[in-house]
C-alpha cells in the first residue's frame, strides 16, 4: 500500500491523491506541511531534502516531486488513459505537466500567497490587480486550447488536466476567470470526476 506524506490542501499532494484514486490504489496519508509541520524535521529532510510535500513511499521506494510520482504510479499500476503508452501521445501529455511546473505554478503562486497567506490588512488592491494580471497569460493559452477539445490532450482526463485543473480551480476560487468560457466549461467537466471532487473541490483552499 502507498504511504503519502502531505497535507490535503497542498496542490501537489492533491495531484498525487487524484492520480492514485484514478488508478484505484489504496493508500494511507499523513498530515505533513503547513500548520502540521514535520517537513523541516531532520527525519523528514532525510527522506525529502526539499522539505516539501508530498513524499510518497511505495514499499522501500521513497519518492518526491508530484509529477514524477504521478508518472511512476501510472507506469507501475497502469495502463490508464491518464498517461497514454504511445510515446508521442505521452509526450503531448507530459508537455502540459512540465508547463504546469514551469509556467502555471510560478504565475499563480504569488496571487495565491497574497490572498491566502498574507494578512488582509497587508494586501492592497493594486498589488492584487498586478498579481492577477500575471495569471492571464497562462489562462489565455488554456482557453485557446480548450476551445476545440474537451480536455488538454484527447477525449479523456489525463495527467495534463490533473495538475493544471487543480490550479484552474484555485484561480476561479480566487475570483478570477469567467465561468462562461472554455476554461470554465472544462472545470465543469472535471467536476464530474469523483476524484477531483473528493481531493480538490471538497477540501477547499487554505
Ligand atoms: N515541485 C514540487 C513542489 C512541492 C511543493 O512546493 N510543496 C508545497 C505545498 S504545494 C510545500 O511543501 N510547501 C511547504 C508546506 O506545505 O509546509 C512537487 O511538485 O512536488
Amino acid at each position: 500500500m502507498l504511504r503519502i506524506l502531505g497535507r490535503t490542501t497542498s496542490s501537489n499532494v492533491q495531484k498525487v491523491l487524484w492520480t492514485a484514486t484514478t488508478l484505484g490504489l489504496e493508500f494511507t496519508r499523513e498530515d505533513v506541511g503547513g500548520k502540521f509541520g514535520r517537513n523541516r524535521d531532520a527525519d523528514y529532510l532525510a527522506l525529502n531534502p526539499n522539505g516539501l510535500v508530498p513524499t510518497v513511499f511505495d514499499g522501500d521506494l521513497v519518492m518526491w516531486e508530484s509529477n514524477s510520482v504521478s508518472r511512476y504510479l501510472c507506469n507501475k499500476y497502469g495502463p490508464n488513459p491518464a498517461y497514454p503508452p504511445d510515446p508521442g501521445r505521452r509526450a503531448l501529455v507530459e508537455r502540459w505537466m512540465d508547463w504546469q511546473l514551469s509556467i502555471m505554478t510560478p504565475a499563480l503562486t504569488p496571487l495565491y500567497f497574497l490572498l491566502h497567506r498574507l494578512p488582509e490588512a497587508q494586501r492592497t488592491p493594486e498589488e492584487i490587480a498586478r498579481r492577477a494580471k500575471d495569471t492571464f497569460a497562462p489562462f489565455a493559452i488554456l482557453e485557446a486550447r480548450l476551445k476545440h477539445q474537451p480536455y488538454l490532450e484527447g477525449a479523456a482526463i489525463s495527467l495534463a488536466d490533473i495538475g493544471n485543473g487543480i490550479w484552474a480551480h484555485r484561480w476561479f476560487a480566487m475570483g478570477q476567470g469567467n465561468r462562461d468560457s472554455a476554461v470554465g466549461a472544462w472545470l465543469v467537466r472535471l467536476s464530474d470526476n469523483a476524484a477531483f471532487r473528493q481531493h480538490v473541490i471538497e477540501v477547499g483552499l487554505e
